[in-house]
């Protein structure tokens, strides 16, 4: 291995161990994990000669002014926070390998700036809504997103404003403003493995509803009411939670989960009164997406209602599938093919921060093998080896985006 790969492989070990909880990894908007391993990012950024800096909301920069410091940049990167329980990978190796990218590259400089960014929350897992640090880099979040509040009830905005860096700066770029933005991530899928190849690319990222689901029916006694009185939560999430799965089962390739399922009392001897249950549902084909969510809005208001509850259908955040662009995707592509001859081209079920960039520019993605296709989970693996061919693509890419 290069000193470079084995430094970025040595610097992931390194970030999985930042963790806000001692039991599993798990780093979160403005966590104090979160802070701590931007510090420690910025600082390998810093070594090797880039500047740096770092917005209110934890996402930081690392700046490489090329030969053109004025020309449109390149944005590379990924994000820092985890889901809980997560992989070492998911995220953080698309910071450290482009990374590693650059410090290969040395001071060959290229004819356009580089931005390599951390995002601070692409996950949602804090306020359930996603891409908070790359929607910020196209301007101020919406209203609704800052009104999103977490277990604790704080809202989005609260956090900002008192748990943000105060000396934080503005990180966001106008529409059009930027060459570009590229970033690998791990495949988290079976595709690659079974097809014995390290890379991809990317030709487009799943469309993605994230809901919030409510059923109220009536709290009461479990020793004294008998069934036919009862109006169970818990009883009606059940049953809507088996017709979702049915419906993504009867209907492939959606995906639909439910992911989250909070109860109140939550009591042994009370019947559950409230139940609201979080929605995750996916699809490629954005007709197809908003037909099968209708249909099954309205399958669970009838299980509802039939158990006499209220259903409250509440929609986090929506969307639609992006396309990557097939300029760099051709450059990413081509790079794979001097390497292994071959480059196969992937829809990406998993979203990623290019979505919100997406707005600002051309994005494009460069998937990498891992293990068993497992992620969000501890397990998680990327190979040496493949952590090593995909710096070898970046730079192969990055020189290639150099001469055109
Ligand atoms: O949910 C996703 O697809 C990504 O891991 N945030
Ligand atoms: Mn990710
Ligand atoms: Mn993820
Ligand atoms: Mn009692």
């Amino acid at each position: 291995m290069t000193e470079a790969g084995q430094r970025a492989v040595e610097r992931l070990e390194a970030l999985g161990r930042i963790s806000d909880d001692p039991h599993f990894l798990l780093r979160t908007f403005l966590s104090p994990a979160s802070r701590q391993a931007g510090d420690q990012v910025m600082e390998w950024m810093r070594a090797i000669g880039m500047s740096t800096d770092r917005a209110r909301d934890g996402t930081l920069r690392g700046i490489l002014p090329g030969s053109q410091p004025t020309a449109r940049p390149l944005l590379l990167g990924s994000h820092l926070d985890t889901v809980k329980d997560a992989g070492k990978y998911d995220g953080p190796l698309g910071i450290l390998t482009a990374l590693a990218a650059l410090e290969t590259l040395g001071n060959q400089s290229l004819p356009f700036p580089v931005h390599l960014l951390a995002f601070s929350d692409e996950e949602g897992v804090r306020f359930h809504t996603t891409y908070l640090g790359s929607r910020s880099l196209a301007g101020p979040l919406d209203s609704e997103t800052l009104a999103q509040r977490d277990a604790s009830g704080t809202t989005v905005a609260a956090a900002l404003a008192h748990e943000g860096f105060d000396d934080g700066v503005e990180i966001s770029y106008s529409s059009d403003s930027i060459l570009g933005y590229v970033e690998a991530h791990i495949e988290q899928g079976r595709v690659l493995e079974e097809a014995g190849e390290a890379l991809g690319v990317v030709s487009a990222i799943a469309g993605q509803s994230r809901l919030t689901l409510t059923l109220t029916g009536r709290t009461d006694h479990a020793g004294t009411t008998p069934m036919p009185l009862r109006r169970d939560a818990l009883a009606a999430a059940a049953e809507c939670i088996l017709h979702i799965e049915a419906q993504a089962r009867a209907h492939p390739p959606l995906v639909a989960t439910v992911g989250t399922l909070h109860l109140h009392p939550s009591v042994s001897n009370s019947i559950p009164g409230f139940a609201s249950l979080s929605l995750d549902f996916r699809h490629p084909d954005p007709v197809e997406h908003r037909l099968l969510l209708a249909r099954l809005h309205d399958t669970l208001h009838e299980v509802a209602s039939r158990r006499e509850l209220t259903l409250n259908w509440s929609i986090v955040q929506e969307n639609p599938p992006v396309p990557c662009d097939p300029l760099l995707t051709r450059h990413l592509a081509e790079a794979i093919e001097q390497e292994f001859g071959i480059c196969r081209t992937l829809v990406s079920g998993a979203g990623h921060d290019g979505v919100a960039i997406s707005a600002l520019g051309p994005i494009a993605m460069l998937m990498v093998r891992c293990r068993d296709g497992l992620s969000h989970h501890p397990d998680e693996f990327a190979s040496p080896e493949d952590i090593e061919a995909t710096i070898r693509v970046l730079v192969r890419f990055l020189k290639s985006l150099a001469n055109t």
